[in-house]
């Protein structure tokens, strides 16, 4: 797991891994076609620009495509969809491969912000699960990859705490000073909503503003807005309950297994992230290599197996080691998708602003 590991680390641990295992072959004195791990794969461009959410492929996933083809990987990680769109719709030209959650598809479709998919240069999407190729989100994939499904729920220190069973957890005086919410305002006003009886994609002013004064409550509890890095403090102890995603928390448990994960009864997230390809990507056939060498069953499982996330990929799926299992009909009843908020979004990121403000 590297649940201590930031961008900027992380973007120099993969280089000077990357350098280190070149040198040691003697790529060094190799002609100048980028420091890739072996010989570029012909047609790929040398560089390839990954942008994905933090602990979200196995330790070794770059590495492998890297030796593979000859590309050489840089690799950033943000918290958050309102992150990558809005660093997109800043003008943000140089990333190749991007990972929208399911939701967020439409949205940089519409905006012209992503390219259609080539999909001569992926026959590995034959293995993607029949339900997954037929998502509201992006019907017949054009634009997006399937990469991984998951929950949105609470993570718990069973050793601590009582399994929470509701939201109202946000609530709970006893509490105070102990418990996380994730850094995302779609995930808090959203938990707030459903604790109340209404939906994540919600768009009624007072429904919204009654979620933004619980959520303003809540944060007399909560000690901090954190995503994945909550996962350190989790296995610290120093956290007892934290709004987390299914996959993140497993990778907690992994270390202190301890900390466990539950889907509050009011219900809650259930999503599915796409690769995609920026419209301006700089290298858009290094980026199809990378998609296509995601779906192939190893790397598949292995990522899948190392974030603790759901595959979209059957064949992944059968080399797992440790598969997620689909959330059965009583779950399944209980858990919603987001959808576009079209002209409500302003009115969510100004209570999601007030919010973090107050
Ligand atoms: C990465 C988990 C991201 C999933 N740590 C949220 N869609």
């Amino acid at each position: 797991m590297d649940r201590n590991s930031k961008d900027v680390p992380r973007r120099a641990v993969i280089a000077a891994g990357a350098s280190a295992l070149a040198a040691a072959l003697g790529a060094a004195c190799a002609p100048r076609r980028g420091p890739g791990r072996g010989p570029l794969r012909a047609g790929l461009e040398p560089e390839l620009r990954i942008y994905n959410w933090s602990d979200y492929v196995a330790p070794d996933t770059v590495a492998r495509f890297e030796a593979a083809t000859g590309v050489r990987v840089i690799y950033d990680t943000y918290e958050s969809n309102e992150e990558v769109l809005a660093k997109l719709q800043a003008g943000a030209a140089g990333y190749d491969v991007i990972v929208p959650s399911g939701y967020l598809l439409p949205v940089l479709v519409a905006e012209g912000l992503v390219q259609p998919l080539d999909h001569a240069r992926l026959p590995g999407l034959g293995a993607i699960a029949e339900p997954f190729r037929r998502t509201p989100f992006d019907p017949g994939l054009l634009h997006g990859v399937p990469y991984q499904w998951g929950m949105t729920g609470l993570a718990y220190r069973a050793d601590k705490v009582p399994a929470p069973t509701s939201w109202a957890v946000y609530a709970d005086r006893a509490l105070d000073g102990t418990t996380t919410m994730l850094d995302d305002g779609r995930e808090v006003l959203g938990a707030m909503l459903k604790w109340r009886g209404r939906s994540y994609n919600s768009t009624d002013p007072a429904e919204l503003a009654s979620a933004r004064d619980d959520a303003i409550a809540a944060k007399r509890q909560v000690r901090a807005y954190l995503s994945a890095a909550v996962k350190g403090q989790l296995i610290s102890g120093d956290v007892w309950v934290a709004q987390l995603w299914n996959g993140d928390a497993r990778q907690a448990a992994m270390e202190e297994p301890a900390v466990r994960f539950a889907v509050p009864s009011e219900g809650s997230l259930v999503w599915t992230d796409f690769l995609a390809i920026p419209r301006t990507a700089p290298h858009p056939r290094a980026a199809h290599a990378f998609l296509e060498f995601v779906l192939g069953a190893d790397v598949g499982a292995a990522i899948a197996d190392h974030t603790g996330y759901g595959s979209p990929n059957l064949a992944a799926l059968r080399r797992q080691r440790r598969p997620v299992p689909l959330p059965g009909p009583a779950e399944l009843a209980r858990l919603e998708y987001q959808h576009d908020l079209g002209a409500a979004s302003a009115l969510w990121d100004r209570l999601w602003t007030e919010v973090k403000a107050a």
